[in-house]
């Protein structure tokens, strides 16, 4: 009966199924009849022996040889990397991302675990003198404890790839619960790492629900630090909780990122970066352009191309190699969009292409929609979709579209395509958003360099690069007199 029934990984070991749990099915978005796997549910007690693993382990491995971090990390990142074809096909059969960008994705992964591994060499503290005489000041960080990490379903491997390899590489234990839509890629992820050489209870993977396991574990004494992905709303909530009981917290949550196309842009450029930013990876991303903001100049070519161009989008089975757009992640989520949809349609803004639900397999595929004649009070314009909907705004010149572009709750990524150096300078220093794009897509970050953003879109420290260790240690200041 439990053949064949995967399962969580705690204190180094899979969980053995004993038959009598809840059944997580993950499907294929593509093809929902098709079962990507089965998994045996964590609960809540599951969760807490998770916890208590991980706080066991985290005395010795917070004073671990930082050479042995560095390799354990580094071979974790060289299987990623040496099994990046068949990660990347089993990412695309769960979550609906093409395999050009599922690829990308696991690169993304295998070599944030390789930038950690070197990390892991760089843990330097400073020496100060002190203004009394005699003493010396040292000034080090150390690890935070136990770590909770809860990622979405988006990106499932690489966001888990870059909390997990920089809580280990600090010297963190991890107790990580992946999004119950995507546990095929964490299972695979909680796999290669479970042969890496960690000591038992320094990583744990649970698979299971957010209102028990991942309660649970943001809930838990002994969890120090929660670092977490997803909505505007479960933030929120975590925020509350994490304060409340004083754990470190760290909060990626929503965008509604703006691009500007000023009328001296690059045309070609503009249309390639607008149709990537807003609808690749099916637009669901925190930092996919959603709002498009056009100067007048250049409005009519512009629009004119961007819906040829939105129609010209292939969209289908994820592993098509011919597919530029994948499913939308499951029916819940295609619900979500079509309201969108029709909440543009109500409030009056023009849908000139896509917003069709298109039959096959029982797939969820969503044509891409473009919107114009978007007025900036629409929920279209406002609020966060997640999905293949874009709309358009018009403004007569650069100062109207900055001002546009500020006029967000959010304050994740935000684009502008211009030949001026002027407006590209004043844009990268005056937006208000945690990153800036010049003549690039909003979405589609480097991963050795911080990533984050501002107001609704983030809390707390930076994730990424040199920035993550901000997170996940944290600072002693030692006295001596000498
Ligand atoms: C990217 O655009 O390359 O959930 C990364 C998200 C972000 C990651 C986006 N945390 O979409």
């Amino acid at each position: 009966m439990s053949v064949g029934i995967k399962s969580s990984f705690v204190n180094g070991q899979f969980v053995e199924v004993r038959g009598d749990e809840q059944i997580l099915e993950n499907r294929n978005p593509s093809n929902p009849s098709e079962v990507v796997d089965r998994f045996a549910r964590a609960d809540a007690a599951l969760a807490s022996l998770a916890v208590e693993a991980a706080h066991e382990a985290a005395v010795e491995w917070a004073v671990s040889n930082p050479q042995f971090r560095a390799d354990v990390l580094d071979r974790i990142g060289t299987e990623i990397l040496e099994r990046r074809e068949e990660l990347a096909r089993l990412l695309a059969r769960e979550e609906g991302k093409v395999v050009r960008e599922a690829l990308g994705e696991v690169d993304r992964a295998g070599r944030s675990f390789k930038f950690y591994a070197q990390e892991a060499l760089r843990t330097a503290g400073e020496k100060i003198d002190s203004v009394r005489p005699g003493v010396g000041i040292d000034i080090t960080r150390q690890p935070v404890g136990v770590v909770g990490i809860i990622s979405p379903w988006n990106f499932p491997i690489a966001i888990p790839a870059w909390k997990i390899a920089p809580a280990l590489c600090f010297g963190n234990c991890v107790v990580f619960k992946p999004a119950e839509l995507v546990p095929s890629s964490a299972w695979a992820l909680a796999d290669i790492i479970s042969r890496s050489g960690l000591p038992a209870g320094v990583f744990n993977m649970l698979i299971g629900p957010g209102r028990s396991v991942g309660d649970t574990v943001m809930r838990h004494p002994l969890v120090q630090a929660i670092s977490f992905t997803g909505s505007e709303q479960t933030g929120r909530q975590i925020a509350a909780i994490a304060v409340e009981r004083m754990a470190k917290v760290q909060l990626e949550m929503g965008g509604k990122n703006p691009l500007i196309v000023l009328d001296d842009a690059d045309i070609e450029v503009a249309l390639d970066v607008a149709i990537q930013g807003s609808f690749f990876s099916t637009g669901q991303r925190c930092t996919a352009s959603s709002r498009l903001i056009v100067t007048e100049g250049i409005y009519p070519e512009f629009v004119a191309r961007l819906v040829e161009r939105t129609r010209a989008l292939k969209v289908g089975d994820a592993l098509d190699p011919k597919t530029d757009i994948g499913p939308v992640v499951d029916a819940k989520q295609l619900e979500v969009d079509l309201d969108f949809i029709q909440s543009g349609l109500a409030e009056g803004a023009t849908l000139v292409c896509g917003g069709e639900v298109i039959v096959r397999e029982g797939g969820y595929f969503l044509e891409p929609a473009l919107f114009l004649d978007v007025k900036p009070t629409m929920r279209i314009y406002r609020e966060e979709i997640f999905g293949p909907v874009l709309s358009v705004l018009k403004v007569r010149n650069y100062e109207e579209a900055f001002a546009a572009a500020e006029d967000t709750q959010f304050g994740l990524s935000a684009g502008i395509v211009t030949t001026s150096l002027k407006h590209a300078e004043h844009f990268k220093r005056n937006s208000s958003a945690g990153m800036v794009m010049v003549n690039l897509p909003t979405a589609g970050v480097d991963y050795h360099v911080p990533f984050g953003g501002n107001r609704g879109s983030s809390y707390g420290p930076r994730e990424q690069g040199t920035y993550a260790r901000e997170f996940f240690t944290k600072v002693k200041t030692s006295y001596q007199l000498s």
